[in-house]
């Protein structure tokens, strides 16, 4: 019985399967209730007592060994039928479910787009700042209440440090860098400390621009951002500016564009207004200039600044802001189109 344990284990790599019938064949052969190994087992019962612990070893062995050639065979079918029928390596892998770019994106990567066409380059900073070139070198007054603990982000045990509140850190440190002529653009998230609700967030993004150089004057400024808004909300769209006031501009306004959905005879987007506000901007306050290094007798600069999740709202109709950092895929998937 040995020996024929023996040759049984010699011949294992010799037993093959070409497809399931014939792997069940072969299970019939040896594994099942009349095959060899349980004609074996019959045999065992025989096996005088002084050789039955030898022998069990024996068997066992040969069972765990055919199990194992079994299992080897079946997976090589398993394997050769799947890639005959179902592994189709001439096929499309479209439509394969792909995510949606986040709206914020795309209104962002539309912003930069345009701006890069009017010669603007992209600019990126800390979000982690500090107060000079959040506040200090934008002429913010020591007590302007933008500082404010109600409004600014501190850093615990670090007073001199904060979450930015806008873009303009980055601005402060492309002059601080490089001399005029300057034309930059800055998108990036910022925060301020607000109760969240349908309307506001404590963090937002922005995009900000800059540009400096040698006779650079408020009608610049105009045509730029005449061309930005024909540019994003189509090519009948009019601007409007109204003085404002922000430190670090002077003159400054507040820019609307007529109304997307009633051009301006007035509806409930525009509250009967017929136009949108949609940025901040002005001519760089001469002190801005020289509080980042530049000659602000050589040079004038026009700066703007806008929030991406207001321009989201315009374009797209969203009326809650809390929905652009849910993550609700139901709503992510409403921008699959617009990528
Ligand atoms: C705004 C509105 C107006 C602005 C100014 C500057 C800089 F760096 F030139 F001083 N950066 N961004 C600016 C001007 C931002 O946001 C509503």
């Amino acid at each position: 019985m040995l020996e024929k344990i023996q040759n049984a284990l010699n011949s294992l790599c010799e037993l093959h399967a070409a497809n399931a019938q014939e792997l069940e064949e072969l299970r019939i052969k040896y594994l099942s209730k009349k095959g060899m190994l349980s004609q074996m087992m019959q045999d065992f019962r025989n096996v005088p007592a002084e050789q039955k612990r030898e022998m069990g070893m024996r068997i066992n062995e040969l069972k765990n060994a055919l199990q194992q050639r079994f299992d080897e065979l079946r997976a090589a079918i398993a394997v050769k039928e799947t890639s005959h029928d179902e592994l189709d390596l001439t096929r499309t892998p479209y439509p394969a479910p792909i995510g949606t770019r986040h709206p914020l994106t795309i209104v962002r990567n539309r912003i930069i787009d345009i701006f890069s066409r009017q010669g603007f380059t992209l600019a990126d900073g800390p979000e982690v700042e500090d107060d000079w070139h959040v506040y200090g070198s934008m002429n913010f007054a020591d007590d302007h209440p933008a500082r404010d603990m109600q409004d600014t982000f501190y850093v615990q045990g670090a007073p001199s440090m904060l979450l930015r509140s806008h873009t303009s850190s980055v601005q402060s440190r492309v002059m601080e860098k490089q001399q005029p002529p300057i034309r930059v653009i800055c998108p990036g998230r910022v925060y301020r400390n607000e109760a969240i609700s349908a309307r506001a967030h404590c963090f937002f993004h922005q995009v900000e621009g800059l540009y400096i150089d040698e006779h650079v004057s408020f009608t610049d400024l105009k045509q730029v951002m005449l061309t930005f808004s024909r540019e994003l909300f189509g090519p009948d769209t009019e601007i409007r500016l109204r003085p404002s006031y922000f430190p670090f501009t002077e003159p400054s306004a507040e820019m609307d564009v007529s109304c997307q959905i009633c051009h301006g005879e007035g509806c409930s987007l525009c509250k009967g207004t017929g136009w949108l506000e949609i940025l901040g901007c002005g001519m760089v306050h001469p002190r801005v200039l020289e509080l980042n290094g530049i000659d602000s007798e050589r040079y004038k600069g026009f700066a703007f600044g806008m929030g991406i999740e207001r321009i989201a709202n315009l374009l797209y109709r969203v009326k809650d802001l809390r929905l652009f950092s849910e993550n609700d895929v139901r709503f992510l998937q409403e921008f699959q189109a617009a990528n």
